[in-house]
């Protein structure tokens, strides 16, 4: 079943839930609540990666994230943490965290592949070109993206990192126009086969609010996301990263439902909190 990451971002300047969670304690109920509305990870993360933003310094990172990350795995709630920086991914990895979300696929620190090849966690690589403000410039984005990652697992693989284990990401958003997004996201099925899955991020995005009048609240990109993370679970997506993890455990209830009748799916959140699920025991 595809999974689902709830997106924490501990950081003051998030574009989309405007640092609300920037309070530890408030943070940690937070991730808890995800987990329990269905969340099969908590995504934490301390650095935005919106268009403009300043880049954070690790140790500014480090103390953001770590504090949640540590709370959340004594309430046994299942972290994946969210950074570019191998020093945050090792001292999140240290205090519970159990998969590393890198939206640069190793390329912004040479440390990250041989961290997750020693650690053995699973780890999302993204599509990236240098940041949100790279140009988003292809001749056809699809074979384009998936040749840019193709060559990314490859260099993944010779420090190790087990391919089972490496999900890939084509970075919606990420130096994409709004063209692009939709015609990486018709053809995702093609990026399952780079590595162990695929994940992707559409939440609240920037393309999926074009759908929607111009002066329309972000939570209104909710229903869009739903969508997408029900066609995301048609296409054999491993993952995707929601913030409304409601909505896309409905969604995902709706597509099991619909693929193997009422009595063969799990009830919504039926996993407990703290219980484990081998990731990769049905990742296709
Ligand atoms: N997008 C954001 C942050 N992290 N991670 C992955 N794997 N894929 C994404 O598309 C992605 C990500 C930016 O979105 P946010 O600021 O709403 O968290």
């Amino acid at each position: 079943m595809t999974r689902l990451l709830g997106i924490l971002n501990v950081t003051p300047d998030s574009f989309s839930d405007g640092g609300v969670w920037g309070d530890t304690q408030a943070a940690i109920d937070r991730g808890v609540e995800l987990h329990e509305l269905g969340a099969d990870y908590v995504d934490v993360g301390g650095e935005s990666t919106r268009p403009g933003a300043e880049p954070v310094d690790p140790e500014e990172e480090r103390r953001r994230v770590l504090p949640v990350v540590a709370g959340l795995a004594d309430r046994r709630v299942p972290v994946s943490i969210d950074t570019m920086h191998a020093d945050v991914a090792r001292a999140a990895l240290d205090v519970g965290a159990r998969l590393v979300n890198d939206v640069s696929g190793g390329l912004a620190d040479s440390a990250m592949a041989p961290l997750i090849a020693s650690a053995g966690v699973p780890y999302i690589a993204m599509h990236w070109r240098g940041g949100a403000d790279a140009a988003p410039q292809y001749r056809d984005v699809v074979a384009d993206v998936k040749a840019e990652l193709k060559t990314r697992v490859a260099e993944l693989l010779i420090f190790g990192v087990d391919p089972a284990k490496l999900i890939v990401d084509p970075g919606l958003g990420f130096a994409k126009k709004n063209v692009h997004n939709w015609a990486l996201l018709g053809h995702l099925e093609e990026f399952a086969r780079l590595g162990g899955g695929v994940l992707i991020g559409a939440s609240r995005k920037r393309f999926v609010g074009k759908l929607l009048p111009p002066d329309a609240p972000f939570e209104d990109r909710d229903a869009p996301t739903a969508i997408i993370t029900a066609l995301a679970a048609r296409s054999g997506a491993w993952g995707v990263r929601v913030h409304d993890v409601a909505a896309s455990r409905q969604a995902l209830d709706v597509w099991e439902r619909w693929r193997h009748g009422a009595e063969s799916t799990r009830e919504p959140a039926a996993l407990p909190v703290g219980a484990t699920e081998s990731v990769f025991e049905s990742a296709t």
